[in-house]
């Protein structure tokens, strides 16, 4: 078909005209940068009736980015694969390791907002630890899913465009790091995993901080607890976490956990008491032998919700004990391993569990 030189010019110039629009838009994107460690969002499953029984770990970052091409209307996104496992199996050394390369991209002027995707079974812990030691005001989202992407119904996808959404998101900056799950915005600091299979799995004692509902967030709270900028821990300033674990009271508890992690030089002993953090009478000679030899003393609970009263059920002045606050036993080790990179008197450690 035949184009006069002037029509032929005419649409060359129309279309630089349309790159340049199209590189404007793309530069008034957000820079979210995905880092991706495992879990059931990059799972698979041998068929789509198959929502819990599939193979976590499977899908390259690259690959969970190219199945939302919707991203790319709502930012400008870069994927890394840090880790590809399912995060029950996640180490201290790949905490440290997640946390500086988020510490690292988050001082970064071309990186406005940084996702994790993640397994669903520690995200609660992991982004905990990110809020205490990240030290950064850009948004940070951890996200994870309850089903694989091969799954019907499956969460992953609206929950990783609600994590990119929110991470590129101005109004986000300051909170703290969040978890976007089931269209909530929670905070890392309070959000737990209470279901083992529902979608609707992560909830927050005190509720979510909002909700991102098509690409906007609506906030209701803001924390009160100290994270990131306002935090005296700093990841980069952190290589190493000390050993802590967690015993667990029940009906008949022995001391032989308590007496083993006493014995392996353990820096502090996480009790997930009954009710109110109690600890049975027969086990509390061993917990005061523990703080006798050095260990820490920290005082949780198994009850989901509420929180440890100090000099309650136990002489917490008396045995010098610290008591979590409102800290699942989960959640206290992670601020138990944070804190004790600076401190082991009991006194402060207790300030650092009021705050943080
Ligand atoms: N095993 C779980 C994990 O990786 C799978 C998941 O729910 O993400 O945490």
């Amino acid at each position: 078909m035949y184009l006069s030189p002037r029509f032929r010019a005419f649409a060359a110039g129309a279309a630089l005209l349309a790159a340049s629009a199209l590189a404007q838009a793309q530069q008034a994107l957000p820079n979210v940068v995905i880092l991706a460690t495992g879990g059931t969002i990059a799972g698979a499953g041998a068929s789509a009736v198959n929502s819990a029984t599939y193979a976590a770990a499977k899908v390259g970052v690259d690959k969970l980015i190219a199945g939302l091409p919707e991203l790319s209307k709502i930012a400008n996104v870069r994927g890394e694969q840090v880790f590809q496992v399912a995060s029950e199996s996640l180490t201290n050394d790949n905490l440290l390791t997640l946390a500086k390369r988020v510490s690292a991209l988050s001082k970064q002027a071309d990186v406005d907002g940084i996702v994790i995707t993640h397994g669903t079974d520690t995200l609660e812990e992991t982004a905990y630890f990110l809020t205490l030691t990240v030290r950064t005001n850009k948004p940070i989202v951890v996200v994870g899913s309850m089903r694989p992407g091969t799954a019907l119904s499956a969460d992953g996808a609206l929950n990783l465009y609600d994590a990119v959404s929110v991470a590129g998101s101005k109004d986000a900056a300051g909170k703290g790091v969040l978890v976007t799950m089931n269209d909530n915005i929670d905070s890392g600091r309070d959000v737990s995993k209470n279901v083992n299979v529902k979608t609707s799995a992560f909830s927050s004692q005190w509720g979510p901080l909002g909700m991102v509902v098509e690409g906007k967030n609506y906030w209701f709270r803001a924390p009160v607890k100290r994270h990131t900028m306002a935090s005296e821990f700093d990841i980069d300033a952190i290589n190493a976490l000390p050993p802590v674990e967690i015993a667990m009271g029940y009906e008949g508890v022995s001391s032989i956990a308590i007496d083993a992690f006493a014995k392996s030089g353990i820096k502090a002993i996480i009790h997930g008491g009954t009710g109110n953090g109690s600890v049975a009478n027969r086990i509390v000679p061993n917990l005061q032998k523990a703080r006798t030899d050095g260990a820490i003393i920290i005082r949780s609970s198994r009850v989901a919700d509420g929180f440890v009263i100090r000099n309650a059920e136990q002489p917490d002045d008396k045995y010098d004990w610290v008591v979590a606050h409102d800290l699942r036993p989960q959640k206290a080790r992670i601020l138990a391993m944070v804190a004790l990179t600076k401190t082991s008197d009991t006194k402060e450690l207790q300030r650092i569990f009021w705050e943080y």
